[in-house]
């Protein structure tokens, strides 16, 4: 069974100015990218998500701050820090994914592969393990 983190490393591109990171569809990031969206000022104790996608590929990255995401495919459930603007974390489609410990700093920029659609989303875990089983 392969692990379900997909971490990304992206090269740095910095000098001694300081860093850059670049996040090219295709390249850096395995898809086209049709949407950008980023979440911030998540207040303490709060957690996020809780839910999967049918279609949706992201790429998420925490460019400041830090959040510890879980992912889970309906039979294994994995969980990483998400805690530098040089790592990205792939989620595939039909991943169930919940985003807790969200640091106050924390700037979550997620990339993905469609633009919104709500019809997409799977919110209901039951539903979701239902999809996952034939
Ligand atoms: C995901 C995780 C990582 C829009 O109208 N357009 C958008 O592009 C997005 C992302 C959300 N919305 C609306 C839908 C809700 O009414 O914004 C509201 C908050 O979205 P949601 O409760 O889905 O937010 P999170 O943080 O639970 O989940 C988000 C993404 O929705 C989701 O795709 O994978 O971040």
């Amino acid at each position: 069974m392969g692990s379900l983190l997909k971490l990304i490393e992206f090269p740095p591109l910095g000098d001694d100015r300081g860093s850059l990171v670049a996040l090219e569809a295709n390249k850096t990031v395995p898809f086209d990218i049709k949407r950008v969206y980023y979440i911030f000022g998540t207040k303490e104790g709060v957690a996020r998500g809780f839910h999967a996608h049918k279609a949706l590929k992201q790429v998420a990255v925490c460019v400041t701050g830090s959040c510890r995401i879980v992912l889970d495919d309906g039979c294994q459930k994995e969980e990483v820090l998400l805690d530098s603007p040089v790592n990205g974390l792939l989620i595939e489609n039909m991943v169930w994914r919940e985003m807790h410990d969200f640091t106050l700093d924390c700037v979550l920029l997620v990339l993905a592969s469609e633009h919104y659609d709500e019809a997409d989303y799977i919110r209901n875990y039951d539903d979701f393990l239902k999809a996952t089983r034939p």
